[in-house]
């Protein structure tokens, strides 16, 4: 906490959130009256660090049904992920996972000791159990959706078959997240906290799995690189160097950090959709556990753009005291178009005049900012109120300084 405070220094908005985060009542949630409950989100909270938080603040009606789906999927993702399970062995899985998870007491113990989520599978029985109890409704959905994307992971893994084209890349995305938007909004609907058009809007869904993956890929150059998996389509990298690792050699920089700003202008063109599908939701605790990842998203992009440190160092985030203060913002469409607006000008300014896609990333903020103005006004005053928060400036300094000041009281008062 004390540390994260100091990283957001200069950010007084986000000194603020984290101390109303840090003092917020922790036991939010108790599932200790039903073990079997327990052990479910026992589990999200061990293998997510970004999606318990939205999952646990859903309605009732829609929590359990989304954190299995959420166990579910990331249990198949366990399995396509591990590089030590031979293909013979991994391809049979991926693609019968979809009738696995109605088989009581099956478990998985073939993942290599190092695999992340590995306690997942082993205890998978406990998530049979939990999905077998969901409203039928609910589990044709997650069903439907793991056996599609189950196949489509087990097309990508298939040896000789790689991210070749971007419509490969889009494929792939399409797979392993795209069919989770698809999933959601079939869920949204059918419990009728959304209109049935939602559902049907199979291309913004999509699209909202696309900007949270290939954010997710290009961020995860280096990590996937060093595990021999390669996600950047060769079309894309291959303007740039004869091999995807030649990326990292020092005197390819150049090379790479373009190769990077064509990477991040590529995902920037799914907002567009991510905004029209952000102002289809009207359940307020459906929309926040939409839009809190989207706008992780763009400050994630924000933050590796013309970043070359992607390409020497793993596990590159943004500030704890941001996460918090967009989890704490991104509640109505005006404030997320805001948001928006406040990260496409930070992208644009950093931008390099001399890099190949600095006309290309300039075009993009601009539909950014001209769709927010346009379609949501009431942006433009809370992007004014945003902004008064994130200076650094003076006056902003000294709001710090009053801030730190209460921080550290609340922290002392907290701990003493
Ligand atoms: C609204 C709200 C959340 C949304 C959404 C719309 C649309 C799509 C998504 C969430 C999915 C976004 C996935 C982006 C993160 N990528 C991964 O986790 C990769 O694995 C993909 C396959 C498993 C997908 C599991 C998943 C994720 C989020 C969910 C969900 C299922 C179900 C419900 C709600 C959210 C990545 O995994 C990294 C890792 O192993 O930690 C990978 O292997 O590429
Ligand atoms: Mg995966």
């Amino acid at each position: 906490m004390a540390s994260a405070i100091l990283a957001s220094l200069f950010h007084p908005s986000e000194v603020l959130a984290l101390v109303q985060y840090k003092l917020a009542p922790k036991t939010k949630y108790n599932y200790s009256n039903d073990k079997a409950r327990e052990r479910l989100y026992y589990h999200l909270n061990m293998t997510s660090r970004s999606f318990a938080a939205v999952i646990q603040d859903l309605d009732e009606e829609l929590k359990d049904a989304i954190c299995l789906f959420y166990l579910v999927l990331r249990g198949l993702d366990t399995i396509e992920d591990d590089m030590t399970i031979d293909l013979e062995t991994k391809i049979p899985y991926l693609k019968t996972f979809h009738e696995i998870i109605y088989q009581k007491g099956w478990t998985f113990t073939k993942n290599g000791p190092n695999e992340k989520d590995r306690q997942l599978l082993v205890e998978f029985d406990v998530i049979i159990e939990g999905f077998l109890k969901l409203k039928p409704a609910y589990q044709t959905i997650i069903a439907d959706i793991t056996k599609r994307m189950g196949n489509g992971m087990a097309h990508y893994a298939t040896a000789g078959i790689h991210v070749n084209t971007t419509a490969d890349y889009d494929e792939y995305c399409h797979y392993v997240a795209g069919l989770v938007g698809l999933g959601l909004s079939e869920m949204f609907s059918a419990c009728g906290f959304e209109s049935p058009m939602v559902a049907k809007r199979k291309d913004l869904s999509n699209s909202m799995g696309l900007f949270l993956q290939k954010t997710n890929i290009t961020r995860d150059y280096l990590e996937d690189l060093r595990d021999n998996r390669r996600f950047w389509p060769q079309e894309i990298w291959g303007l740039y160097a004869e091999k995807m690792e030649d990326l990292v050699k020092p005197e390819n920089c150049d090379k790479a950090k373009q190769c990077l700003s064509h990477m991040v202008w590529n995902a920037m063109g799914h907002i567009k959709d991510v905004l029209e599908y952000l102002e289809m939701i009207k359940n307020p605790s459906c929309f926040k556990f939409c839009a809190i990842p989207q706008v992780m998203a763009i400050a994630t992009l924000n933050m590796l753009h013309t970043n070359y440190k992607i390409f020497t160092h793993e596990n590159i985030k943004i500030r704890k005291g941001e996460t918090v203060w967009l989890m704490k913002e991104s509640d109505s469409i005006d404030k997320v178009a805001a948001i928006f607006r406040l990260y496409a000008r930070e992208i644009n300014n950093k931008s390099d005049p001399l890099d190949p896609h600095f006309v290309n990333i300039g075009v993009a903020c601009g539909e950014i900012e001209q769709i927010c103005v346009d379609k949501y006004p009431g942006s433009t005053a809370e992007l004014a109120r945003l902004q008064a928060g994130v200076m650094a400036g003076t006056s902003g300094s000294i709001i710090t300084a009053a801030v730190v000041v209460a921080g550290a009281i609340a922290f002392k008062s907290t701990f003493a």
